[in-house]
């Protein structure tokens, strides 16, 4: 599928700013703060949208953290490899589409459009490879397969389950207990009651053609490819195995996120990801930002009202990625404030030192992504009338479009 346009990223070491150190990010598989800085290139892949009800702010703050770790990582001067999917066909949307008497195809390009139309707007760092489940059902099939030559598949009807008992590494993702995976399970799209499963947690992997639901010929006969393993499919065919970070909100811990690095285990006998990266849940009103509760505030909502791009931008970035934490409305008028003061910072003829100030970006950003601290950063330089550094207006300019991905 066509991507949309990368905002360009400034090379400061071109600029002879130096580099960046290392990111440190929160592994949810190891339970804390690890570096992730490979030789070279660094492998992401990163959930993508379920193309109905796009784009609001949980989106866009989710995939402004990972637009972040690739802004350290670049600086830190890798190359990165950056994969996300589009959930082209899956229940929600064929429900949505039919609630609203929509043809599913068009909803799902609709919508599609308008995320990439926002993700542009906000300077979100576009994936190199952008796939959607529909362009995947090959990939999918040969994933089922090689899971099968395993042993690990098993008939439901003429539905396909995977095993979870296959994969003697089950839990390690989110490190969940049993129980609290079975809480969660049927909250997130699992069916633990189905009369025939092996185990209640155990995934579909292929829906045998419904009445009235699109499906695809295949050797495995008319259907259409189950969540967890169209991720899984993806991102080993774009990324391969031991990839860097599989990103993503914390409400794919469980079960997407676990379920689709089993399967890829199962399939391959290598790791999936190397690490699992998770964003917080944004909420409103009091609840998380959902499709499915219609409490959104929608990034093209607010552009739409006049609202600058790059203060929307700045009002997520006020967040740590990994808090959850509830949006209200005066928030945009606190970052276009914020907004107003930095470009009158960076165009003074004299200001404190430039070079101080990147630093203090780069040391918040490489600890865990902490974007607040940065902005505190920018804030405290912005207000220091102290110093005497003919370049520092440039200088501050170039690290905060390269590192925050403000243009000024
Ligand atoms: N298509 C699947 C992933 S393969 C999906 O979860 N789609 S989604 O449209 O529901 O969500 C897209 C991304 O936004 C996911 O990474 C999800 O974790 C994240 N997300 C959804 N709601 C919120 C929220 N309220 N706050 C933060 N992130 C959210
Ligand atoms: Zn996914």
């Amino acid at each position: 599928m066509r991507s949309w346009s990368s905002p360009g990223v400034p090379r400061l070491s071109d600029l002879e700013l130096g580099t960046g150190s290392a990111a440190r990010v929160f592994d949810s598989s190891s339970a804390g703060v690890v570096p992730i800085d490979p030789e070279g290139t660094a492998r992401l892949y990163v959930c993508g949208i379920t193309p109905y009800d796009a784009t609001h702010l949980g989106h866009a703050a989710t995939y402004l953290a990972f637009d972040l770790l690739q802004r350290v990582w670049r600086d830190r001067g890798l190359d990165v490899s950056y994969t996300q999917n589009v959930t082209d066909v899956d229940d929600p949307l064929l429900e949505r589409a039919t609630a609203t008497g929509m043809d599913w195809v068009e909803l799902a390009e609709r919508e599609t459009q308008l995320f990439r139309d926002d993700m542009t707007a906000l300077r979100i760092i576009a994936p190199a490879n952008y796939i959607g489940a529909v362009e995947s059902i090959e990939s999918v099939v040969d994933l089922i397969d090689r899971l099968d030559a395993v042993g690990a598949v098993y008939r439901v009807d003429d539905d396909l389950y995977f095993d979870v008992h296959a994969d003697a590494g089950f839990g390690l993702v989110s490190g969940f207990d049993e129980e609290t995976m079975l809480r969660i399970f049927p909250e997130r799209g699992g069916d633990p009651e189905r009369p025939g499963k092996k185990h209640p947690l155990d995934c579909l992997l292929w829906l045998a053609e419904r009445p009235g639901e699109p499906s695809w010929e295949t050797r495995l006969g008319r259907g259409r490819p189950g969540w967890h393993i169209e991720c899984a499919a993806i991102a080993l065919d774009k990324l391969g195995t031991a990839f860097d970070v599989q990103g993503g909100g914390s409400d794919l811990v469980f079960p997407h996120h676990e379920m689709s690095a089993s399967e890829a285990t199962v399939a391959t006998h290598e790791p999936f990801a190397n690490a699992y990266v998770h964003a917080g849940m944004v909420g409103y009103e009091g609840e998380k930002m959902s499709k499915s509760k219609g409490n959104l505030v929608l990034v093209s909502k607010l552009r739409a009202d006049g609202h600058d791009p790059m203060a929307i931008r700045l009002a997520l970035l006020a967040h740590h990625y990994r808090s959850d934490w509830e949006w209200f409305g005066d928030e945009i008028e606190s970052a276009e404030k914020r907004l107003a003061q930095w470009r009158d910072a960076v165009a003074r003829t004299v200001a404190p030192s430039g070079e101080s100030l990147l630093a203090a970006i780069r040391a918040a950003l490489s600890n865990d992504l902490d974007a607040p601290a940065a902005l505190a950063a920018v804030d405290a330089w912005a207000a220091d009338d102290s110093a005497q550094d003919p370049q520092a207006g440039r200088t501050a300019k170039v690290a905060i479009d390269a590192l925050l991905g403000i243009a000024l």
